[in-house]
């Protein structure tokens, strides 16, 4: 039997991953735009009692300036449109702007809404808003996760608004320009317990770093990358262009692994930790597997990136 990518898809079948967070952004979509939109300002509001989230920096920023000035010209009623329109996918300007933005500028962008919602410039979600039943149930729902799972739901809820970037046709992908790699002299090496393959602490070493042209070099020419709850990414360019779109300033806090062998020559290596986003720094650390698939000449075939069900999986390390 040989490797692909659907046998690749399946190592370490034993990893328990939050699927409560895609069966929450299922129900979360379900909801008016109204609700929508209400819900994730609430379970902002509570969230922010107990971690920080980071203001963008400018460079981060410059991309949403134009629509975000655009938006604060407006009457309060039609700000509230803007942002209905956004939760309704619709097709509006605003919205194949949002549609062509990295998840990291849609962030930023709303961020800033935030902000100014708080300081009144922006009009709030109607003070006394009643959630449906089904809304408030979902609100529950996100009470109830772990922080790492809550800031996910909260993340992939804002990449999902605008209109469909797949209807756009031919376009311009707008992402923030890619930092300088840190500084060699300054780079810190994780360490792993059970793993002491050059590959893999590479991979981890490089992706801390933004070291992004090295760290693609570990790959092979159809390698493939799974980020949590997305399809695999599959080729050395599209690999390329995510971590620069969407990989930067992560902090990857690997803890232990285990090293077995796989058929044709492979090995499979199962790494878990902590990781930690640009967003939320030490606040919030989410609790991570890597599950690679290496080839006979160490390059990385395969790697899934799974958010863990709960700190208990973290131990998880069998097959
Ligand atoms: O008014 O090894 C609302 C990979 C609307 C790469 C809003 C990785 C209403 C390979 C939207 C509520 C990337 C896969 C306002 C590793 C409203 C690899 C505002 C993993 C104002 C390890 C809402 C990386 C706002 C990971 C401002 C797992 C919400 C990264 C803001 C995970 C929410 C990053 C924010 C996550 C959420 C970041 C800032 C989960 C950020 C989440």
């Amino acid at each position: 039997m040989s490797i692909t990518l659907d046998t690749a898809r399946g190592i370490f079948p034993g990893t328990l991953a939050a699927d409560v967070v895609p069966a929450t952004t299922a129900r979360f979509n379900q909801l008016s735009a109204e609700d929508q939109l209400a819900l994730i300002w609430f379970a902002y509001l509570e969230m922010g009692k107990t971690i920080t989230i980071s203001a963008p920096g400018a460079a981060n920023m410059q991309f949403a300036e134009p629509t975000l000035n655009q938006i604060r010209q407006l009457s309060f009623k039609e700000q509230s449109q803007v942002m209905c329109d956004l939760a309704n996918r619709a097709d509006t300007p605003v919205g194949r702007v949002y549609a062509t933005w990295s998840v990291n500028i849609k962030l930023g962008f709303w961020y800033q809404l935030g902000q100014w919602m708080e300081q009144g410039t922006v009009a709030p979600i109607p003070a006394g808003y009643q959630l449906s039943a089904n809304a408030a149930a979902v609100l529950q729902t996100i009470r109830g996760l772990d922080a790492g799972q809550q800031i996910t739901v909260l993340r992939n809820s804002v990449v999902d608004l605008g209109f469909d970037p797949s209807k756009l046709g031919n376009y311009t992908r707008v992402s923030e320009p890619v930092v300088v790699p840190q500084d060699v002299s300054l780079r810190s090496q994780v360490s792993i317990e059970g793993v002491d393959n050059p590959t893999i602490l590479s991979y981890m070493n490089n992706l801390n770093a933004n070291d992004f042209d090295t760290l693609i070099e570990l790959f092979t020419p159809d390698g493939a990358l799974q980020p949590p709850f997305q399809k695999p990414i599959v080729g050395k360019d599209a690999v390329f262009r995510f971590f620069r779109e969407d990989c930067q300033n992560l902090k990857l806090i690997p803890e232990k692994g285990v090293v077995e062998p796989a058929p044709d020559g492979y090995t499979q290596i199962k790494v878990t930790g902590k990781v930690q986003t640009p967003w939320f720094g030490a606040g919030v650390g989410m609790n991570m597997a890597w599950r690679f698939l290496l080839t006979p000449e160490n390059k990385i075939f395969f790697v899934a990136i799974d958010l863990l069900a709960s700190p208990k999986e973290l131990l998880n390390l069998v097959r």
